[in-house]
């Protein structure tokens, strides 16, 4: 797909590039998806380009969240669909998630591409399309989702998400699992459990939780009964503050 050696000391970083440019020649990542991977690149590069044991904290207990819900929903926007396609697809069935579209500059042609682009990847049943419910508090194209989806969800995991959206949620009482590299970003701050990592590398590691933890619902339980948000963020915060060239 891309032509960086894997060799190459700055690989993962510039195979993320390459998929968000694709993602936008494709018309599935807006052009602030751009400028979304640059301030992400950023964050990720201070936080050391790797799973924080923290992080890998906040991944089990995200993981135990989405298996004990009664509906979780896994929210895809542009940047999400361009990087990880197939592990999204791979969360969503080994946790019984749905996956739907949700779009900060939403247009139907790229609600359609990004759906057929989860199809393409082995998706079945992708929300989004229908858009016949709104979250309450936010203004018209951002609140737009499917009533037997993220309106209906008891817990919601959104990556890179903005931190309206994000506090609305919150407000209609869902769980949410929040995605983001930026320990400071209001989204992260709302979240039950932020999960300060690249979506790279945040999805298959949740994946391998939740592998970990089907059918074992007291395991789930102390996942989520040991997470400390407030500790997450710190964490994330502390290493930013100490790295070392
Ligand atoms: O596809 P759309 O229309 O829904 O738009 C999606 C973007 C991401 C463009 C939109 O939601 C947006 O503008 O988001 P922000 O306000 O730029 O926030 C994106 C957040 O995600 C920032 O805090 C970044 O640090 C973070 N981020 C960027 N890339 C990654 C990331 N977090 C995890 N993994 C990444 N690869």
């Amino acid at each position: 797909e891309v032509s960086v050696p894997e060799s190459h000391p700055r690989y993962e970083s510039l195979l993320t590039r390459h998929r968000i440019e694709a993602g936008v020649e494709r018309g599935i990542t807006s052009k602030q998806g751009l400028i979304a991977e640059g301030r992400g690149e950023a964050f990720d590069y201070l936080l050391g380009e790797e799973t924080t044991d923290s992080a890998d904290r906040a991944a089990r207990a995200a993981a135990a969240y989405l298996l004990s819900a009664e509906h979780a929903v896994v929210s895809v926007n542009g940047n999400a669909a361009a990087l990880v396609p197939e592990e999204l697809v791979e969360l969503a069935d080994v946790t019984g998630a749905e996956l739907e579209v949700n779009l900060f500059n939403r247009t139907r042609e790229r609600i359609e591409a990004i759906a057929d682009y989860l199809r393409e990847h082995g998706a079945e049943g992708v929300k989004g399309l229908d858009a016949d419910a709104r979250i309450p508090g936010l203004d018209h194209e951002r609140a737009k989702v499917d009533s037997d989806g993220i309106y209906d969800a008891d817990v919601v995991l959104v990556p890179l998400e903005d931190g309206d959206r994000a506090e609305a949620l919150g407000e209609m009482g869902k769980t949410e699992l929040v995605v983001d590299l930026n320990p400071l970003s209001r989204s992260p701050q709302v979240a039950t459990v932020p999960i300060v990592d690249n979506i790279i590398r945040a999805i298959p590691t949740i994946t391998e939780h939740a592998r970990e933890l089907a059918g074992d619902p007291a395991a789930q339980q102390a996942a989520i009964e040991t997470f400390d948000a407030d500790a997450a963020l710190a964490d994330a915060k502390r290493r930013i503050r100490e790295v070392e060239a």
